[in-house]
């Protein structure tokens, strides 16, 4: 066996910035030559775009594997995103437009936002709140979440986000590991056209969170003004949000925060054990997440951004609330499924508020293109001028399907690689500027140093290794709220001065990234190490597939034979003569060492909550094991479903 992974599949189309786009860009070539001469001094360039109130001496202090970035600066992120906009005309500009699941809309513009964050500050300080305590936010997509973190941001509390969606279990673990004094939670939140009872779920996890005082609740049930009767308010622990908001003054001073204090704790589920709270701190992570926004998605005076993850993942917090806020940019915001009450929501979502720049997964994708392309070519997406992708390596089928459909071919896409850990995007094509090819994340943004290196740590000048980053950057994560050494563990002890990221990928011959996927789930078939995401790809390529997920299990002889999942396209049915046709569509695309074993068709696919295929389950599922740890699952029924349907069609 090899030490590298093998690389298959060959793209060769390439979609060079159209001349419109390039002209406007905010992103130029020279950004690369910048920060090639001078890494440290292109991250000061980029710092000195924000508002200090002292500013910092030395620019990185590295001991490896602890960075501090703008050593001496004190700002405050909530006065960047806010406090600098409304001394300018563009206090009457939209910050927040918001559609609830429902219908119901509100516009929200820098100066009422910058009043509203004042209250729900001055509202936590009420409640004893200070600077360095931790707030956990268990909120749904509504403009309140954006408010409870910039308003936790300006008195340097630090917020911890729990996504709606996590059970009461979940938010209690959270809440324990970083003894939160305070949570701001919601009665209830909608979700394809259910009431979810979140305060329920809160009262069942405070019930055994002892450092909770205070519990902020938001009223979002369907009662309107004056029917607060959807939750249990616990007497003199639980308050109205609107009440105490009501009472409070809408001025509150911005807490001046060094530039390594600490923003906020976010929780990441990993694929086994328990949570880790990735630390990130005030100003490298605002550096970092304010200048990509600004070259990655070329925000301008007039775009509606529209990032359609929740707050409770990174993306949330970096491209829906900081990194657009800090840049004064429109964004819009969504509180419910993609499917309801049609398929098409998106699609009128971008087409009534005229979105310019879109920014969704590889998993929304892959269901787009599952439901049809009749859906977004009925309505009018002329609006749209820039398209992204984050979560998941993206098939080039799919890439393809996103670029004629969604973006009429009209529209650079930016395929943006990085992670909970690293604050901000890492690898991406800055518009305008890079060549795009389908399925790849392209380059390092300006500043950033990403290595291929093989098991050893070894750099590898191209083809299939490990991707790691070797120098530190502004946003990445100070530690492992409360266990430095599982910081040191998880991500120093492999190569010791590099940090491993866990991804597979390939270089090629022009220096563009290719993600392979994480490497817990890279294959060993007859000696090669084989990435899942080239054989997904391959079969992603046949006309009647919308998703696929592939996963090795035990053969005597080739040492992992593959199984295939797959998901078909409206409109096609499963079939025999079609699982013979996917095998040798796979053979001829990539090679007979790539062909599937098994095919299984499958309505769904596991998924965590956030939309990442969980190959780990269906490797089980093929090995015929018991089914590992479910509980991170977006709907755990669907691999219970799967087994079952396996072992029945296997005997
Ligand atoms: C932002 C986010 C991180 C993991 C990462 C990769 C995968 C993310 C891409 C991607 C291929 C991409 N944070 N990943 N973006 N793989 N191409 N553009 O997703 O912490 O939740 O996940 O996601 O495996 O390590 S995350």
């Amino acid at each position: 066996m090899t030490d590298q992974i093998d690389t298959l599949l060959q793209e060769t189309r390439r979609f060079p910035p159209p001349d419109g786009f390039a002209r406007q860009a905010n992103a130029t070539e020279a950004l690369y030559q910048a920060a090639g001469k001078d890494r440290l001094g292109f991250w000061e360039e980029q710092a000195r775009a924000l508002e200090w109130i002292t500013p910092w001496t030395q620019v990185l202090e590295w001991k490896i594997p602890h960075a501090r970035w703008f050593l001496g600066g004190r700002l405050n992120v909530a006065a960047n995103c806010l406090d600098r906009h409304v001394r300018t005309p563009r206090r009457n500009q939209a910050a927040i437009i918001w559609e609830g699941e429902p219908g119901d809309r509100r516009t929200i513009t820098y100066w009422e936002l910058h009043r509203e964050v004042g209250r729900a500050a001055n509202a936590l300080k009420q409640l004893g709140v200070k600077k360095g305590d931790r707030v956990a936010i268990y909120l749904p997509m509504i403009p309140e979440a954006a408010i409870a973190m910039l308003a936790c941001a300006r008195i340097g509390a630090v917020h911890s986000v729990v996504f709606g969606g996590f059970s009461s279990e979940s938010l209690r673990d959270r809440i324990n590991d970083a003894q939160a004094v305070c949570l701001i939670t919601a009665d209830g939140g909608y979700r394809r056209g259910a009431m979810l009872p979140l305060k329920r779920f809160a009262d069942e996890a405070i019930a055994q969170c002892p450092s909770i005082r205070h519990v902020l609740v938001v009223q979002r049930s369907p009662g309107g003004a004056g029917d607060e009767s959807f939750a249990n308010m616990t007497e003199g622990r639980d308050h109205w949000w609107h009440r105490l908001l009501d009472l409070a003054s809408p001025h509150c001073p911005a807490e001046p925060m060094d530039a390594e204090d600490l923003l906020f704790i976010l929780y990441t589920s990993g694929t086994t054990g328990k949570p880790k709270g990735i630390v990130h701190t005030t100003g490298g992570y605002l550096t970092q997440v304010a200048s990509t926004t600004r070259y990655v998605f070329d925000l301008k005076e007039g775009d509606v951004f529209w990032c359609t993850a929740d707050v409770g993942w990174v993306t949330g917090h970096s491209y829906v609330v900081y990194g657009p806020l800090a840049n004064g940019a429109t964004v819009l915001m969504y509180e419910g499924a993609p499917d309801w009450p049609e398929r098409d929501r998106f699609w009128k979502l971008v087409a009534r508020y005229g979105v310019t720049i879109f920014y969704t997964a590889p998993t929304a994708i892959r269901a787009f293109m599952k439901w049809g392309e009749e859906l977004p070519a009925k309505h009018d997406l002329s609006t749209l001028r820039l398209l992204g992708t984050v979560g998941e390596p993206i098939n080039p089928e799919a890439w393809m399907w996103y670029h004629r459909n969604i973006g009429r071919e009209r529209c650079p896409i930016v395929d943006t690689w990085w992670q909970t850990e690293t604050g901000g995007i890492m690898i991406t094509a800055l518009p305008g500027v890079v060549t795009t090819k389908p399925g790849s994340a392209t380059i390092p943004f300006p500043g950033i140093s990403a290595q291929l290196v093989d098991q050893k740590g070894v750099p590898l000048p191209k083809g299939g290794g490990l991707l790691v980053l070797s120098e530190p950057w502004p946003g990445m994560l100070r530690t492992i709220y409360g266990d430095d050494q599982r910081y040191h563990d998880t991500y120093w002890s492999r190569f010791g001065d590099k940090y491993f990221a866990g991804d597979g990928a390939k270089l090629d011959e022009d220096g563009y990234w290719w993600i392979l996927g994480r490497v817990d789930d890279v294959l060993n078939v007859a000696g090669h190490r084989i990435g899942t995401m080239e054989i997904e790809s391959a079969l992603v390529d046949h006309p009647a597939v919308a998703e696929a997920a592939v996963v090795g299990k035990t053969h005597e002889l080739k040492g992992q034979a593959l199984a295939a999942f797959v998901t078909l396209k409206e409109g096609h049915q499963p079939s025999a003569s079609l699982k013979d046709e996917l095998k040798e569509h796979v053979a001829r695309k990539i090679g007979a060492i790539a062909r599937p074993d098994d095919v299984l068709f499958s309505a769904d696919l596991p998924k965590t909550r956030s939309g990442k295929i969980m190959r780990r389950l269906l490797k089980d599922i093929a090995e015929g094991r018991a089914l590992g740890d479910t509980t991170t699952l977006a709907d755990p029924g669907v691999v219970s479903r799967l087994k079952d349907q396996y072992e029945s069609e296997e005997g």
